[in-house]
């Protein structure tokens, strides 16, 4: 297939890139550089020493004689899309190419004007140069577990079935989503749904979890091919920031109770989920919605396994409790159902010791570059 990947470069895109090549697929990367130019912002930095696009793609047909095409532009502006639509004409086009941090949305008022004209004006951009140009291809989006929130009932995938006053309906599951960004990826997926119904788009809306773990088999063929890795109080999430804290000797900041519970999926589950769903397309007119986790987690349940394996490789680290900065619930009920991907054939790397111990080897290689003032959250809502 031909399949065009926007947010190539970052942190999900990039090794979904690899794999798909690696398949035999005819792969695209589209992306404006815009998370590097956040890592300047911020004064931050990914764990990993990560190459630049063009080196990247050099050495993986270097090393495999296959080509990662690439375009260089932002989503928002659709003379650019319409051009890169035009010249790929792809079968599918997989959507990573968003501002993903919910702290970075939230900074002040600007960046949550950016963050939601970014994310939606980008995803109407894809869904009006596909309707317009390429209407058969199957549109690939990340969306989040977020988009649903805590509620006090069983999340389903996507949709519930309704009883109200007598009458029955399957509806859209509600969303609480708790960020300028959360909320982003909810109004991408109206619209999409909207999209689908409409003009007989084929979409699929992937409502990943939290993403752990860098490495895949591809991304750990040559250092310039390692993923980035993000640890800093804005694009640092649960689990890959407590192994960097451990590696480090840094405290486990667990935010208030760390009774929040989410669902989490491992790096090579993610590529893994994307080909699948790339192999099964949505039928023109469906909007179809996967949760994408494999596992769930309390963040005191992730910082405990942390602490446990740190101190089995001589590290002996502390959780701390510290001042959540975020609006959200620390105790709730969680239960999220995600069978779909499953049915479809994913085997997921489940979170076992092992796995951990690897990723936290992994992390201690590169723990120099660390910069510790990044570590604590400095963004409140
Ligand atoms: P990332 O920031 O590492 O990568 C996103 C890439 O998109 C970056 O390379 C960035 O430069 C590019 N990009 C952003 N806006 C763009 C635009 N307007 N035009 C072109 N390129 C643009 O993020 P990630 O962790 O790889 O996440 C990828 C997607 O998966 C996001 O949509 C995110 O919401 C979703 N997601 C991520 C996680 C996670 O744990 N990382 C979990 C659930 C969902
Ligand atoms: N948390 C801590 N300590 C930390 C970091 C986070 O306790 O050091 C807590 C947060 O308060 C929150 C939970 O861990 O309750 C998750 O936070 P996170 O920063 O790991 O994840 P989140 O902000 O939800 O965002 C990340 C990605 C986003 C993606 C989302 C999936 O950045 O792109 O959409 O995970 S989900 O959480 O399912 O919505």
């Amino acid at each position: 297939m031909k399949i065009i990947i926007a947010g190539g470069d970052g942190f999900c895109g990039w090794p979904t890139a690899l794999y798909l090549s690696k398949q035999g697929h005819d792969v695209s990367i589209l992306d404006n550089g815009l998370r590097r130019e956040w890592d300047k912002e911020l004064g931050s930095n990914s764990l990993t020493p990560i190459a630049s696009l063009e080196e990247r793609v050099a050495c993986w047909r270097n090393l495999t004689g296959e080509t990662l095409h690439t375009f260089i532009g932002d989503l928002t502006d659709y003379t650019f899309l319409n051009h890169t639509l035009n010249q790929v004409r792809p079968d599918v086009f997989v959507h990573f190419g968003e501002q993903r941090s919910a702290p970075y949305s939230m900074i002040d008022r600007e960046h949550a004007v950016f963050t939601q004209t970014n994310n939606v004006v980008g995803t109407l951009n894809v869904i009006y140069a596909i309707k317009e140009i390429v209407p058969d291809c199957h549109i690939i989006k990340l969306g989040t577990m977020g988009e649903y929130g805590t509620p006090n009932i069983d999340i389903e995938e996507g949709y519930i079935k309704i009883q109200h006053k007598g009458r029955e309906d399957v509806l859209p599951f509600p969303k609480q989503p708790g960020s300028m960004y959360h909320l982003s990826k909810v109004h991408d997926s109206h619209n999409l749904m909207f999209a689908a119904r409409a003009w007989g788009l084929r979409v699929t809306d992937l409502n990943q979890g939290i993403v752990y773990g860098l490495h895949t088999d591809e991304t750990k063929l040559d250092p310039i091919l390692v993923n980035r890795l993000d640890y800093d109080g804005v694009f640092g999430t649960a689990l890959n920031r407590f192994l960097i804290q451990a590696a480090i000797g840094h405290d486990l900041t667990v935010y208030g109770e760390g009774g929040q519970t989410r669902g989490f999926l491992n790096i090579a589950d993610t590529v893994r989920c994307i080909e699948i769903a790339a192999l099964h397309p949505a039928d023109p007119g469906e909007f179809r919605v996967f949760n994408q986790f494999t596992q769930e987690f309390s963040v005191l349940d992730l910082a405990k396994k942390v602490q446990k394996i740190s101190k089995e490789e001589g590290y002996q680290i502390d959780i701390a409790h510290i001042e959540n900065p975020r609006f959200e619930k620390e105790t709730h009920y969680y239960k999220a159902s995600h069978t779909k991907l499953i049915e479809l054939g994913l085997s997921p790397h489940l979170l076992t010791d092992e796995i951990l111990r690897g990723i936290f080897r992994t992390v201690i290689q590169y723990k120099d570059r660390v910069l510790r003032d990044n570590m604590l959250p400095k963004i409140k809502w």
